[in-house]
């Protein structure tokens, strides 16, 4: 059956007019006027706004971690995600140290194949670069269509790899036109704080925050900016959440490069006086942690500027039980929060709303940027005759209250408990299927789909 989505305001990265859109199949096949069709069903999108499905490109699903697992799976963490206008995720495929990359794959296919109700996509993180694992980087990008790898400047001994490693891996995925991409902090130094703070008796959560000045974070993005300018290679700095980080890109654009940059909606909205509440600052232990009022203010002008792209979340929830594995030490909390639920209203309510970014911006860096930059644009990340029909239908002016006790996500805090949000995602459709109309699942576990990607293309920029 066909869907006519009749007069709603279409909002694109560069777009924005009233229009019907034609949903035939999977796939938008006609936008204009006054649509007439016999067939279809009719959704009234009068006083509406219409976006293009949501991509958050930073997202832990069921991922093995300090200890544990992040509580939402492919299920509870796509289907949350629809509930907030996200449509596609791109997650982690973690490397085992001394295993190839294949073997990862096949574990989290294991976990996703068939779970999923939004469609997805996976990076893979290499944490142990070797001739082995060189010879797998072709065919992740060519045959898996997985064309960013995530690496890791933090987490010695688990995640982390060296520069020696860094600058091997970024000359080989340069061959095939991928992306690194990197979690920019200063391992080691913030190895050497937790053990000095631990060993002084400071083990509340404060200390997590911390053991993780914003020097950790800008000497990483300095360097790893520097060693993808010196091999070519595509860059793309995960979670930024600090200044001090946002001034390294500005002095690398200073050199003709060019950076890709994510920040996620908790730092554009959270501050580290959170980190002030005894255990229950838990809830907000993350890497990187939480910073100033400052840092915001250089987000949102990073964003505004063109410099910071995409707006994810890194969710990566722990229930509370969970997190009181660290009731005692920091240090081992798990690091993570839930947030793919909320990123697109916060975004709405908080950027938009007040004036701080426009609604085609919004548009870019909750989808379209993603879609170009990880290779699945125009699919994906805009709404044009040909792309996916993944849309969703925004009511500006409904209000509501984030609470654990109506999210979706597999997790029994919130981090924004009680903020009142201004814009709702009434009805989100995935690939020209009602997903969620009205609070109400309308698909089954299993319709999202696995998304092969092809190498961004400047061509796409
Ligand atoms: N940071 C987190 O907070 N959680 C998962 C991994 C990471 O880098
Ligand atoms: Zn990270
Ligand atoms: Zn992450």
């Amino acid at each position: 059956m066909s869907i006519l989505i009749k007069n709603g305001r279409i909002i694109t990265a560069a777009d924005d007019y009233i229009a019907d859109i034609l949903i035939e199949n999977e796939i938008i096949s006609a936008i204009g006027k006054n649509i007439h069709t016999t067939t279809s069903r009719i959704i009234d999108a009068e006083g509406k706004f219409v976006f293009p499905g949501g991509i958050d490109p930073h997202v832990h699903l069921d991922m093995p971690f300090m200890g544990t697992f992040s509580s939402d799976n492919y299920e509870t963490g796509t289907r949350a995600a629809l509930f907030g206008g996200t449509t596609m995720v791109i997650d982690f495929v973690i490397q085992t140290k001394g295993k190839s990359l294949y073997s990862a794959l096949n574990e989290w296919k294991s976990r996703s194949d068939g779970n999923a109700y939004g469609d997805y996509a996976f990076h893979m993180a290499v944490t142990d670069f070797n001739e082995n694992v060189k010879t797998e980087i072709k065919d992740m990008i060519e045959k898996e269509g997985i064309t960013s790898f995530k690496t890791f400047m933090a987490y010695r001994g688990s995640l982390m790899i060296d520069d020696r490693q860094m600058v091997g891996l970024m000359n080989e995925v340069k061959k095939y036109g991928g992306i690194v991409t990197t979690h920019a902090t200063n391992g080691d130094m913030i190895d050497y704080l937790v053990a000095k703070n631990r060993s002084e008796g400071n083990l509340a959560p404060l200390y997590h925050y911390l053991s993780q000045p914003e020097i950790t974070e800008s000497e990483a993005t300095g360097r790893f900016a520097d060693m993808a300018h010196y091999t070519g290679v595509i860059p793309y700095v995960v979670h930024m959440s600090c200044e001090g980080a946002l001034n390294q890109i500005r002095d690398a654009t200073k050199r003709n490069q060019k950076i890709f940059v994510e920040t996620c909606i908790q730092y554009l909205l959270l501050d580290a006086s959170l980190y002030d509440r005894g255990f229950e600052s838990a809830k907000w232990v993350m890497s990187p942690p939480l910073r100033e009022k400052k840092d915001q203010a250089a987000l949102w002008a990073g964003i505004d500027q063109g410099i910071v792209h995409v707006v994810a979340t890194d969710h990566c929830p722990f229930a509370w039980e969970q997190k009181k594995s660290g009731e005692h030490d920091f240090s081992k909390i798990p690091n993570g929060a839930p947030g793919i639920e909320n990123r697109m209203e916060l975004l709405f309510s908080e950027g938009v709303l007040k004036d701080k970014i426009s609604l085609n911006k919004f548009v870019e860096v909750t989808s379209a940027n993603a879609a170009r930059i990880f290779g699945v644009y125009p699919a994906k990340g805009t709404i044009a005759v040909g792309s996916d029909a993944d849309l969703v239908i925004f009511d500006p002016n409904e209000k509501h209250t984030i609470s654990a006790k109506t999210h979706h996500m597999n997790c029994d805090y919130s981090g924004y408990e009680g903020w009142e949000v201004t814009g709702k995602c009434k009805t989100v459709l995935l690939r020209g299927k009602v997903a969620v109309d009205n609070d109400k699942v309308f698909i089954e576990k299993g319709y999202g789909q696995y998304i092969k990607r092809k190498p961004e293309s400047k061509h796409n920029r």
